[in-house]
């Protein structure tokens, strides 16, 4: 395996799908169900039926390329990570991946020696959650977990479900259920990724073998209170929804803070109704993202932001609303996966260490029913979700290589 050659395609089919972006010049856009999605997948797939892979779309959005075994029975490899990215995004989170499983997949099927289980690749739609704020649509399908209903709930920023943007995208929701891969039809599943933090980069590691995923908990919450004239009415008179939600967002950081265990919890989107300097607030909608190894800190932190909006609201006299957007809990990798790349990581002398990963992936909704394992590369100065993100090429071709010779032995296993 020459890593020089394998670095080289995976640059020039990184470089090309970066124009499949709505914001070229400031990162990656590359949301669900939209032209540049589309895009993305139309390459890919040409770049899979190069290879000689059988190519197909399914009723998610996710695109497939199967290089056939001579066992049909037996349960599959899969490998892959997802398409899309999150606004003004970086050119290697989840795309990388879909690029280092297809550049296995070439390997393997270059050498034409024939295995037992099918391999299949996967381009995941929709892992973020960033239109319609949920995540981990694509592979969640493919695990039987998305229905017609779920498709209806969600809607993006404009009020577009994603029933309707399946719609617009060609798909019928009504056929989500399509999506799901029969119980026991897939064996393993392995996904390379960016870290997307520092750990790698830092201690100047080529490898990350990682051990585990955090669960997440995702909500959006509403505080309601009522529109009056800022400077009229007196400070005890008033109903102010930002008065009372950052009361209850000021403590959320904190409570994290205090697990110490690598816990993490994220205010990232603050919406005020009706927006007016004059106006005190009518409505303040907050996010929230909990994130953890154990899912009682989770739990309890959940637990402490509810209480505090029933104290605070019940003081200011109005109301809220908590609308679940995401509950799973966290995974162990499988450590029969791992320890094979362990093996290869010492006898190709890459430089490599375990560790859990603080970022969401489809593994994460994977792992929660199959063996699935992933390999991390370092992002420079631990960048990621931002257009400055970066991973070296050979990084992502080592990941390859490794990647390859786990899949080799498990295809006939
Ligand atoms: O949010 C995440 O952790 C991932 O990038 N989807
Ligand atoms: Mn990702
Ligand atoms: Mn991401």
């Amino acid at each position: 395996m020459d890593i020089d050659t394998i670095t080289s395609r995976i640059s020039h089919n990184l470089g090309s799908l970066k124009q499949f972006t709505s914001t070229p010049g400031n990162g990656c856009t590359r949301l669900p169900f939209t032209k540049e999605a589309r895009g993305a997948v139309d390459y890919l797939k040409g770049v899979m039926q190069d290879i000689g892979l059988e190519v197909f779309e399914d009723a998610a959005g996710n695109v497939f390329g199967i290089l056939r075994g001579t066992d049909p029975n037996a349960p599959c490899v899969m490998s892959g990570s997802h398409y899309d990215s999150v606004v003004n995004g970086g050119n290697y989170d989840g795309i990388g991946g879909v690029v280092c499983s297809i550049e296995m997949a070439r390997l393997i099927a270059e050498k034409g020696i024939p295995h037992k289980r099918d391999l299949v690749v996967v381009g995941f739609n929709d892992e973020e959650g960033m239109r319609f704020g949920t995540g981990y649509f694509g592979s969640g399908a493919m695990m039987g977990h998305r229905d017609v209903e779920y498709c209806r709930r969600f809607k993006d920023q404009d009020g577009v479900s994603i029933y309707d943007a399946m719609v617009g995208y060609g798909l019928v929701p009504e056929k989500i259920t399509d999506a799901a891969w029969e119980p026991g039809s897939i064996g393993r599943f392995i996904e390379a990724h960016i870290e997307q933090g520092p750990v790698l980069d830092q201690k100047k590691l080529e490898i990350g073998l990682v051990t585990g995923i955090v669960g997440i908990q995702r909500y959006v919450i509403t505080v309601h209170g009522r529109a009056d004239h800022a400077g009229t009415t007196p400070m005890d008179m008033r109903m102010d929804a930002v008065d009372t939600a950052t009361k209850v967002i000021s403590k959320i950081a904190d409570w994290a803070r205090e697990k110490a265990d690598g816990t993490v919890a994220t205010v990232g989107v603050i919406d005020v109704k009706p927006c007016g300097m004059n106006i005190i607030a009518e409505a303040c909608e907050f996010s929230v993202d909990i994130r953890s190894m154990n899912n009682d800190n989770i739990n309890d932190i959940v637990r402490r932001i509810r209480a505090a909006l029933d104290r605070e609201c019940k003081i200011m006299g109005g109301t809220y609303e908590m609308d679940t957007k995401l509950v799973i809990e966290p995974v162990e990798l499988d450590p029969y996966m791992l320890d094979i790349l362990e093996e290869a990581c010492k006898e190709k002398q890459f430089s490599y260490m375990r560790l859990p990963s603080g970022a969401g992936h489809d593994s994460l909704e994977i792992g929660q029913e199959l063996p699935t394992v992933m390999l991390f590369v370092g992002s420079k100065d631990g960048r990621s979700h931002a257009p400055v993100e970066f991973s070296e090429y050979g990084d992502l071709a080592k990941a390859t290589v490794l990647m390859t010779e786990l899949v080799e032995r498990l295809l006939d296993e």
